[in-house]
């Protein structure tokens, strides 16, 4: 795929809109974004937000296309409908499965973000994937991320990841995260404890396979939500999402919204810890695949 970008420095680490633009409230976005390109540069690397501006995929956005790109409230946009939003000249959000495309358009290949799309609660009644998971499967691309969102089966979507053949690594971790917790009942398929071993492993792995990997990096010890309270907000988010009649691919940014809300803000505050905390990892990851140039 042809994708704009400009010419990008060192090390480039991919983030993804649909997390600014949909995954955190409308003030918390610009913060966000600067913090996220802060954390990326400390580390070395270079931070390269992408999505689709007037129909044109981009890899690297300026601040000013940025704010351009967040007043206009743009749509989401997953695989299926990137084509759509291009065709039809939109600005568009990416999500993970969009910014992995975006990204290995641009041949960048390391991306954090929060946490993956996967199975959602209850698909025995409604079979609800993400897109998010069959990328992986396509696009040879490195995401740091704090495993998925625990809005949904944490277990469902761990097993559809080894159904689809993803390699799933622990970052210092032996289970499988879930976002605002560090654990779940499920494993990674191993765990590495430096960011050398790691950049090798994955350096050979994308080169070797063409696809992506998935790199999960606990939400920090301090930031994790207890579980009795989480379980509570959790409970409290649903009933407000289905009150207000989400469905499809408005039920991911409305849990999270209505998850905001009933923590009295305790869930974003993890949320753009646990990001800030990937978008380091990423970016020093991103070094230690990048080529030595001799000096
Ligand atoms: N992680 C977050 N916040 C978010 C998302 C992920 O911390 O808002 C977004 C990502 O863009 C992910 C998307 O790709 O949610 C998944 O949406 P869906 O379930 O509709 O595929
Ligand atoms: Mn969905």
């Amino acid at each position: 795929m042809r994708v704009r970008h400009p010419e990008l420095g060192p090390a480039p680490v991919a983030l993804e809109s649909t997390l600014l633009a949909h995954g955190v409230p409308r003030g918390a976005a610009r913060p966000l974004a600067d913090q996220l390109d802060a954390i990326v540069r400390t580390k070395g690397a270079t931070p390269a937000v992408c999505a689709v501006l007037a129909g044109v995929p981009t890899v690297g956005l300026s601040p000013s296309q940025l704010a351009e790109l967040l007043d206009a409230n743009p749509v989401k946009t997953n695989t299926a409908t990137l084509g759509l939003a291009i065709a039809a000249g939109r600005h568009a959000a990416t999500t993970v499965s969009t910014t992995m495309e975006l990204a290995a358009g641009a041949g960048v290949r390391t991306f954090a973000t929060g946490g993956l799309g996967g199975v959602h609660r209850g698909y025995a009644d409604r079979l609800d994937i993400s897109a998010d998971l069959a990328a992986f499967t396509r696009f040879p691309v490195a995401v740091v991320a704090s495993g998925v969102k625990s809005i949904l089966d944490v277990e469902a979507t761990r097993e559809a990841l080894e159904t689809l053949g993803v390699p799933v690594v622990g970052f210092r971790c032996d289970r499988f995260p879930a976002f605002y917790r560090r654990e779940s009942e499920a494993t990674v398929d191993e765990r590495f404890d430096d960011v050398r071993t790691l950049a090798s492993y994955v350096s050979m792995e994308l080169d070797r396979t063409g696809r992506g990997v998935l790199i999960c990096n606990p939400i920090p010890e301090r930031e994790e939500l207890d579980a009795g309270a989480w379980s509570l907000w959790l409970a409290e988010a649903e009933r407000r999402a289905s009150d207000a009649g989400a469905t499809g691919r408005a039920v991911t940014p409305a849990v999270l919204g209505a998850l905001h809300e009933a923590s009295g803000g305790r869930t974003l505050e993890a949320n753009l810890a646990l990001v800030r905390a990937n978008a380091a990892l990423a970016g020093e990851l991103a070094v230690a695949m990048s080529p030595i140039t001799p000096g």
